[in-house]
């Protein structure tokens, strides 16, 4: 790409992420993220940018949770130079096997809504971010891992050592490293060492400020990180700047419009600009039906013993109807849909549904998109019912908590059937 050309696009993408203040000469950009005063720049300073990736095995949701604790990171190098977080692309999950086509290369906005992403730390697409630079590189590569060893006392700690494991990148002869790199072939890394750590995700900050100098850093395996603190109002910002893309809330809406009695107005769940809604708990009504999320497939040997059969689930289900006067029930599941339809068998006097996708949706937004309109369409229920240690659960009781839901509709789990009286979920509430 030419520079003039380049030097553009950074400056048209760069002012939909932020406030700018001031653009000097290249890409030299002085800019500020939100209204946080610590975040002005007196002087221009060049916009790095960070890269992260996750353990190939982890799914959608751990990886959504991920992102939170690398855009703290992202948030706090921020205040010393500007920094934007690289959107990792979607694809090759283990779940996502739909096998009409292939899942690679999926931008965040497929799932997710970017300027809201924005309102919280500034990001930018990985195809973006090539075009912006004008050649598919990634000037340094962190690759982090645990200590060897495992450890007795929790400290934190990092240090470049060797690899503990095969990592996947593979240097050529004139030095670069390749990998899958989300499917882009034509990518390299200059730079590649193996970075033993222990800490959250902050504590890499000055590492990043100080001992490296590319303009790209990546740092795979980000699940390393821990969050800084976990549930406190950094950790809701960020997970309230995650709203699903609005072509998926609609499809989600539809259904819920056209099959289960709900709509926002009545439900009271209008969804608001999330920098400025602050919901209280038990705001938010939800539509008249049960939402449950019955995780399946590997789950039954994963969390073996605290799953119930369908038979038990659907007696835990009927007393909550009965409890709360409703007649419908939505099922988010990744069940095949034999074990849906003896599911749904169980059920005499109520309706049980489940958002089947058209062809066309399922082609366009994929097994993630899916994914997210389930969660949508559960996370509206007047009561909901998750399954035990689902992250996928999880996402849903959060969505929930940003809506304003009484907490006793929300932290709901479906218990095993020698156990009715199983542990609840943590109440991970909301704070502001
Ligand atoms: N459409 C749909 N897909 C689901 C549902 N439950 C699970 N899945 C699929 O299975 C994946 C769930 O994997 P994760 O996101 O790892 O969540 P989890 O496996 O429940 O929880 P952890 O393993 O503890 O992280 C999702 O990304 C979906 O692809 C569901 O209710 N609806
Ligand atoms: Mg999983």
């Amino acid at each position: 790409m030419e520079t003039k050309e380049a030097v553009k696009l950074v400056f048209t993408l760069i002012l939909c992420l932020c406030d700018l203040v001031r653009t000097d000469t290249d890409d030299d950009i002085a800019y500020q993220t939100g209204g946080d005063d610590s975040m002005k720049f007196g002087q221009a300073k060049a916009v790095r940018y960070l890269l992260y990736d996750v353990n190939p095995g982890e799914g959608f949701n751990l990886r959504r949770d991920v992102y939170m604790r690398v855009t703290t990171l992202v948030h706090e190098l921020n205040k010393e130079e500007p920094w934007v977080l690289v959107l990792p692309p979607w694809g090759r999950l283990y779940h996502w096997k739909s096998p009409e086509f292939e899942q690679i290369k999926i931008p965040w906005s497929t799932f997710f809504d970017l300027p809201s992403l924005r309102q919280h730390v500034p990001v930018l697409e990985f195809e973006e971010y090539l075009k912006v630079r004008g050649e598919p590189v990634i000037d340094e590569v962190y690759y982090l891992q645990s200590f060897k060893g495992g450890w007795t006392k929790w400290e934190e700690k990092m240090n470049i050592t060797e690899c503990n494991d095969r990592t996947g990148f593979v240097q050529d002869e004139d030095g670069n490293w390749h990998h899958w790199f989300f499917g882009y072939e034509e990518v390299y890394a200059k730079k590649f060492a193996c970075l033993s750590y222990m800490g959250h995700a902050t504590f890499i900050k000055p590492f990043l400020l100080k001992n490296t100098t590319g303009r790209c850093i990546m740092l795979p395996r980000a699940e390393t990180l821990l969050h800084d603190h976990f549930g406190d109002t950094g950790y809701w910002r960020a997970r309230r700047s995650m709203v699903f893309a609005k072509h998926l809330r609609d499809i989600g809406d539809e259904f819920r419009w056209e099959n289960l009695d709900s709509t926002d107005e009545g439900d009271e769940t209008v969804l608001e600009d999330w920098t400025k809604m602050k919901r209280k708990h038990g705001d938010a009504l939800g539509g008249p039906y049960v939402g449950i999320h019955l995780r399946r497939m590997d789950y039954l040997y994963a969390r073996e013993g605290n799953l119930p059969s369908l038979k038990g689930a659907a007696k835990q289900v009927k007393k909550i109807l009965k409890k709360y006067k409703l007649k419908k029930v939505f099922v988010a599941t990744d069940a095949p849909s034999e074990e849906f339809e003896e599911f749904q068998g169980y059920f005499k006097k109520s309706k049980v549904y489940r958002f089947i996708p058209s062809k066309e949706i399922k082609e366009k937004y994929k097994d993630g998109g899916i994914a997210i309109i389930d969660q949508w369409i559960a996370a509206h229920a007047r009561y909901f019912i998750g399954s035990y240690e689902s992250t996928f659960s999880f996402r849903i009781q959060e969505e929930r908590e940003i809506l304003g839901f009484d907490p006793e509709t929300t932290f709901n789990r479906f218990c095993p059937d020698d156990n009715l009286d199983c542990e609840g979920p943590s109440k991970w509430k909301i704070v502001y």
